[in-house]
């Protein structure tokens, strides 16, 4: 059987639940600082039971682990990042017409436009929502990213915005809310910076555009991971269809994974 490694970035109290006749692995992670010398100078790090880089969790395709982290960190806050997981049944959801398993409804391409984005939000309630972008197959997809006043009275925070799948042209920032028919016109459409990580600065805007033209479904979001759980992140599904087979693993969980155990279609 296949070994996968699964190596830990940052850190976050959880469980991580996948479709399984394997074995459960527990783990205990304390997170705590140390003093370190990555690049050969002194620093304190952030290690995980001593450790830096962190231990490496080994599991075989259908194991269920069960990893308890403990912040140790004196001030701070943290939060886990998982990458080589699959986490969510988008894929397999899109791609058999899974009607039930998301909103299939778009979610909204604009806010109101009388926003006012030096002001906290009059409405400070949490939307809750599961739809995706779904774009066509060689799209061209353009991104304006505004950036708005938090809860507190003149306080807005800097966003490193991170795109899966893709690179994408930084096309310009601005300061203020971005003004259609007039910002727009000062975009560099000439030579724009390519890139997967873009910074949205306080109380300004970030344009990008990038071209859906690699199937999948993709994450955009926050790369602050508590702002991602918080809810500051969007999910991209490109030209779906055109993904061929999906590994197993990618449909273990919810109604695809149901799917998955009652059909074998997609292999
Ligand atoms: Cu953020």
């Amino acid at each position: 059987m296949r070994l996968k490694a699964v190596s830990i970035w940052c850190i976050w109290f959880g469980y991580l639940f996948v479709l399984s006749l394997g074995v459960v692995r527990e783990y205990k992670f304390n997170v705590e600082e140390k003093a370190h010398k990555p690049d050969c100078v002194e620093h304190v790090v952030i290690g995980i039971n001593g450790e830096f880089p962190g231990p490496t969790i080994q599991a075989e395709v259908g194991d269920i682990l069960h990893i308890a982290v403990t912040n140790k960190l004196c001030k701070v806050g943290t939060a886990i990042h998982w990458h080589g997981i699959r986490q969510t049944p988008y894929l397999g959801s899109i791609k058999f017409n899974i009607k039930d398993a998301f909103d299939h409804k778009s979610p909204p391409d604009n806010y109101s436009s009388n926003y006012d984005i030096f002001k906290p939000p009059l409405n400070p309630s949490t939307n809750i929502g599961n739809g995706v972008y779904m774009f066509q197959m060689n799209r061209v997809v353009d991104l304006i990213l505004q950036n708005a006043n938090n809860l507190a009275e003149k306080k807005s925070e800097v966003h490193p915005w991170h795109m899966h799948g893709h690179d994408f042209w930084v096309l310009g920032y601005g300061e203020g809310k971005f003004q259609p028919g007039k910002d727009d016109r000062k975009l560099n459409l000439k030579n724009p910076p390519f890139r997967n990580n873009a910074v949205l600065f306080p109380h300004g805007w970030t344009a990008l555009r990038f071209k859906a033209d690699n199937p999948g479904v993709w994450a955009f979001h926050c790369h602050i991971e508590p702002h991602l759980h918080m809810g500051m992140g969007v999910v991209f599904a490109e030209a779906v269809q055109q993904v061929k087979n999906i590994p197993k693993e990618a449909l273990a969980c919810g109604l695809t994974g149901k799917m998955f155990r009652n059909s074998s279609k997609h292999n």
